[in-house]
């Protein structure tokens, strides 16, 4: 093919990104980041009994079918040491450090340290209370995909648990943190529809809104933090799973800015440990209303009316 024509063809604008009409052609396979093999970086990257481990958890939920339960998994005795040793100590942090709506929903879960809970049992749970799901997933995914699923009201959760070297602190999403993480706020429905919002105007987003997109939900459903009768509570899931970011959120160290999503997004760190700064909601209701009007400013209510006929058929 010639450079000629190519050249012509970028003058065109891109084609429009295509739009999924169910959940089972929401892409699960693509991943991100340390999803197909861990970087040098990671705490696993010499265990190759770990990353084996990782592989094959990861196969099991390619092969997951939308619909069908999700496989129960039987933990080894380390990975069970793992989530008892990252319960014991996140539970005595959350009465001062988490939300109160994070507070209200976690007792429905009854966690136990010597038992890893599974994705169908939390699944269960969620379909009573907000009537979200929960699709497994082998690592990180591509953002289009993973906030396309947000549409479906669905979450796509890791099944695999973090290296045993670093209990208090992961680089990347694993069971741990999105059980005690990311479940309890997906059982409270105000914050679901908060969530539910960015799904839909994903779903026709050129690149660059999926972008913005991302770092929305990155500084929120991640590593929001919400104002309650002057203090600094933890929503995020990405500190409400981490003893360290716990503690770090709260030592008064990191800068504090309020919420605005139509400011442009500072970049995401994934691998460089704990935020150097939270964004702030006043309240769950205020940012939820933030972020409404925000995605209602990029969506088009053609477009989501059209899906959602679809989604009846
Ligand atoms: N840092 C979190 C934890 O240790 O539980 C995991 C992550 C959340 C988001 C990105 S990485
Ligand atoms: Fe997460």
């Amino acid at each position: 093919r010639s450079r000629v024509g190519a050249s012509a063809a970028t003058l065109e604008a891109p084609p429009p990104p295509q739009i999924p009409r169910t959940l089972s052609e929401v892409d699960n396979g693509k991943l991100l980041g340390f999803g197909a093999d861990l970087a040098e970086d990671h705490p696993g990257f010499k265990d190759a009994g770990y990353k084996k481990r990782r592989q094959d958890i990861g196969h099991l939920a390619r092969g997951h079918e939308v619909g069908e339960p999700i496989p129960y998994l039987e933990y080894t005795p380390e990975e069970v040491r793992v989530w008892g040793t990252v319960l014991r100590e996140l539970r005595q942090l959350y009465p001062s450090h988490a939300c109160k709506e994070y507070l209200s929903t976690f007792p429905l879960f009854d966690f136990k340290e010597d038992i890893v809970p599974q994705l169908e049992d939390m699944a269960k749970i969620l379909r009573q209370t907000s009537g979200w799901q929960i699709r497994p997933v082998a690592g990180l995914l591509h953002p289009r995909d993973f906030l396309n699923g947000l549409a479906f009201k669905c979450f796509h959760s890791t099944q695999y648990i973090r290296h045993p070297s670093r209990p208090n602190y992961t680089p990347e999403p694993d069971l741990v943190h999105e059980i005690l993480g990311h479940v309890p706020m997906l059982a409270n429905p105000v914050f679901c529809d908060l969530v539910h919002q960015i799904g839909l105007a994903s779903l026709g987003a050129n690149e660059s809104q999926i972008w913005h997109l991302t770092k929305l939900y990155w500084y929120t459903v991640e590593f929001g933090v919400v104002r309650e009768a002057g203090d600094i509570k933890a929503f995020g899931a990405g500190v409400l799973s981490s003893f360290g970011e716990l503690k770090h959120m709260a030592s008064g160290t990191p800068a504090l800015e309020p919420f605005d999503p139509f400011m442009k997004q500072p970049k995401m760190s994934y691998k460089d440990g704990y935020q150097k700064r939270y964004f702030v909601l006043d309240s769950f209701e205020d940012g939820a209303s933030k972020l409404r009007d925000y995605c209602a400013s990029i969506t088009s209510p053609e477009l989501i009316k059209e899906w959602r006929a679809h989604q009846s058929l």
